[in-house]
């Protein structure tokens, strides 16, 4: 078979290629897993709404086994930065073994939630203790092998980790395994280069401004071999940052980032949550995606991002389940549609003008935003993209009488029984009715794995 031969050919009930959906869509999908014309031969019928699979554009795999162990009172006020000492002491107890166990769950459970790929903003580099494992890149692999057996593509995106504060001081002790010089890092991105494929792209990651001295992330954005690569950061994610952020450098998280960096289509700014109007314009207008993770940003008590305004400015978004405290596009789309309905007390504020959807208007950009920041072709069923699609299940109550113009807001306000059915990603049928190819398995070693590590 020829790398183009169509493996599949498709009809679909209804497909969503932007910026309608259509009831006569056909496609084929070639052996590499990317789609293609359709060739004529008789299609399988796909009996239900066909999606384009959501990018989930920051992810701490990690930090999935911990969600909800965070959630009791402590001594004093609890903050993101409480909750981030107890991510630290648990993050101690990962190693690649744990890590992949943990990650290929998390995957899993992206790919029935409607996900079909994932950023991971990895920084766990080395051991506890800081000293690098025998293979120095052995986390990361951890996370090739688990999106493997998963089956979702993955953008992996190592992070550079240099320092503890905007002060410039040293790691701590629970920060050493994160942290990398530049050439050290360098070279970590040179050997995992080595396993980009179809389904692994890598890119670059600062972990955020308080953890990169000022001399020191020039040299990774404006690598030659990283030039035309995405490069994500943290930002603006406390309010707490933005004052170390003016106290140290004179200016504000997103403002010192775009008076001193080639911010653009490349760039993934996570949270971006404080923002002055001037900020969100200039943002808007750089062309960079906005990485949101509104049930992280909730769970830490971030505050929220001035989508109203960012939106009107023709800003970008994308979606991440970051933290996993909750693992649903629809979850993270409701809630960032919900943040500004309490605030402002309005109502349909992500639309942009009269009769727009706000499912479907959230739903298309941030399918524009994730495949932007992802790397690879993915968010929409076109010829060449891969053949990364959700089909919602047509017998759910939740869907009955809903048409071409209601379905998108059913699915994404109203379902709490998720209704994908069926999930094809990079070509593959990862899951068929609800279930996973592999998920048992999976889902018995995970249970092992945190088992042990309770008891640890
Ligand atoms: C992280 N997570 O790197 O996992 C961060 C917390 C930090 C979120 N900000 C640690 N959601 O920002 O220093
Ligand atoms: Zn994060």
């Amino acid at each position: 078979m020829s790398d183009t031969a169509a493996v599949y050919q498709f009809s679909a009930a209804q497909a969503w290629q932007d910026p309608q959906w259509r009831s006569d869509a056909t496609f084929g999908v070639d052996s590499t897993g990317h789609i293609t014309a359709p060739a004529g031969s008789s299609p399988a019928y796909l009996d239900g709404w066909v999606l384009p699979g959501m990018p989930n554009l920051h992810s701490h795999a990690f930090q999935r086994a911990m969600a909800g162990l965070a959630e009791r009172r402590g001594p004093g006020d609890d903050s993101f930065w409480t909750w981030r000492e107890t991510m630290y002491g648990f993050a101690e107890r990962i190693d690649p073994d744990t890590l992949q166990a943990i990650a290929a769950q998390l995957y899993v459970e992206m790919l029935k939630a409607g996900y079909t790929h994932v950023c991971e903003f990895h920084y766990l580099h080395h051991q506890p203790d800081g000293t690098p494992y025998a293979q120095p890149e052995a986390m990361s692999l951890a996370l090739i092998e688990a999106a493997r057996e998963a089956g979702i593509a993955l953008t992996l995106l190592p992070v550079l980790y240099m320092s503890g504060g905007f002060d410039g001081r040293p790691l701590s002790s629970r920060q050493r395994r994160f942290g990398n010089d530049v050439d050290g890092y360098l070279q970590l991105l040179a050997n995992l280069r080595k396993h980009e494929s179809h389904d692994v792209r890598v890119g670059v990651a600062l972990h955020s401004l308080r953890a990169i001295p000022e001399h020191a992330w020039r040299g990774v954005v404006e690598h030659e071999a990283l030039k035309n690569g995405p490069v994500h950061i943290h930002i603006a994610e406390q309010i707490g940052e933005v004052q170390d952020c003016l106290a140290t450098r004179g200016a504000r998280p997103v403002e010192w980032l775009l008076d001193h960096a080639p911010v653009d289509y490349r760039w993934c700014l996570v949270h971006a949550t404080h923002l002055t109007e001037k900020e969100t314009t200039q943002l808007a207008r750089s062309g960079a995606v906005a990485g949101l993770c509104p049930t992280t940003e909730a769970n830490l008590g971030d505050g929220l991002f001035p989508l109203a305004r960012y939106l009107q400015e023709g800003g970008r978004i994308g979606i991440g389940s970051d933290s996993h405290i909750s693992i649903s596009p629809i979850e993270e789309l409701r809630w960032l549609e919900y943040g500004q309905r309490l605030s402002t007390r309005h109502r349909n504020v992500a639309a942009r003008k009269a009769g727009d959807s706000v499912g479907e208007t959230l739903w298309r950009e941030a399918l524009k935003g994730g495949a932007q920041v992802a790397d690879l072709p993915i968010g929409a069923l076109d010829v060449g993209k891969r053949a990364d699609f959700i089909v919602l299940d047509k017998e759910s109550p939740l869907l009955a009488a809903r048409n071409e113009r209601s379905v998108m807001d059913s699915f994404l306000f109203a379902g709490n029984l998720s209704p994908v059915r069926h999930v094809m990603a990079g070509g593959k049928w990862v899951m068929r009715d609800f279930q996973h190819r592999d998920e048992a398995r999976i889902a018995a070693r995970y249970r092992m794995t945190v088992t042990r590590l309770a008891g640890a």
